[in-house]
């Protein structure tokens, strides 16, 4: 029995040849914005990617076979499929095992860019700890696999629907780099800054690329996270997004969601608040992140 792995044209002709490649999750598209924007946004963040110089691979199992790298038509259908399921490390194998259809979250495609030999993976925001996990235990498999699993993630720092500061705690215990880019500042998604300074930063692609080649050699198992802040042009003051996190959180805690359905109940209700403005900033905050991660993966080829 063997993987059924599936390579893009373009993927597969990058690896032949020892391009630069970045991963791409796909929960972002079905779970993370509304349909018709997430298509267009995919199609962006890759031409973002291949105008940096290097190839995406947008990562997702479509009907039991592990895509890395989606060709347009494929991208298209999973972006408007319905009951895709949302796959993080707990459930990708019984999903391929069964020939289901399912997007990757950032945790699983972590795991599918490892198996693949890609070490950059750009996204918007991470999974972490949820406010209030000190009852209901829900912390983001996203943070146990920046521990085990070396690939380099750029995203825009965590959302505050959750805990930033307890999220920094859990990654400081597992031992991941946290590494603000450009700024002693976490970034907080919408807006550049943060009351939480990152306990690292770097300037420069080459240094973060440089790091993640040390921690090969040191041997150790896990990846780098890098915050990259939201261009300014983009951001949405801390102070307008308050309330409205708030009253998504309420509304939460009253419908009764719970385990992996809170992040994308959260996400569709703060886009329903803003009146689709998160959207706008969420995606200049990922196409920023995937030209940083361009620029990290041609330093490591
Ligand atoms: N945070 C965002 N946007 C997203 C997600 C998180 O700002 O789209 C998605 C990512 O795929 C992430 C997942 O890996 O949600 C985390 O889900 P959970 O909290 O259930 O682990
Ligand atoms: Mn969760």
């Amino acid at each position: 029995m063997t993987l059924p792995l599936k390579y893009s044209a373009e993927v597969a002709h990058a690896r032949s040849v020892g391009g630069a490649l970045v991963a791409l999750e796909s929960t972002i598209i079905t779970h993370g914005m509304p349909h018709p924007q997430n298509i267009e946004v995919a199609r962006t963040v890759e031409a973002d990617i291949r105008d940096a110089g290097a190839v995406p691979a947008t990562i997702a199992v479509i009907e039991g076979a592990l895509h890395i790298g989606l060709e347009d038509e494929e991208l298209t259908r999973l972006a408007q499929a319905r009951g895709v399921e949302k796959l993080s490390r707990a459930d990708m194998a019984a999903c391929i095992a069964t020939g289901g259809t399912g997007a990757t979250t950032v945790a699983a495609t972590m795991i599918a860019a490892r198996l693949a030999g890609i070490h950059v993976f750009a996204t918007g925001g991470i999974g972490g700890v949820h406010k209030g996990a000190e009852n209901s235990f829900d912390i983001s498999a996203d943070l146990m696999e920046l521990a085990q699993t070396p690939v380099t993630v750029v995203a825009a720092g965590a959302k505050a629907i959750l805990d930033v500061a307890k999220t920094l705690e859990v990654l400081e215990t597992q031992g991941v780099p946290v590494i603000a880019f450009g700024q002693d500042a976490f970034p907080a998604f919408w807006s550049r800054g943060s009351r939480l300074k990152a306990p690292l930063r770097m300037d420069d692609p080459a240094r973060i690329a440089a790091a993640h080649r040390t921690r090969a050699l040191l041997n150790l198992p896990g990846g780098q996270l890098v915050a990259n802040p939201i261009p300014s042009e983009a951001e949405i003051p801390a102070h307008e997004m308050g309330p409205i996190i708030a009253t998504a959180q309420t509304d939460s805690l009253r419908a009764g969601i719970s385990g992996k359905d809170v992040t994308p109940y959260l996400l569709q209700r703060i886009f329903e608040l803003t009146d689709g403005r998160s959207l706008d900033a969420n995606i200049a905050l990922v196409r920023n992140n995937a030209a940083l991660a361009a620029r990290i993966a041609l330093e490591l080829v």
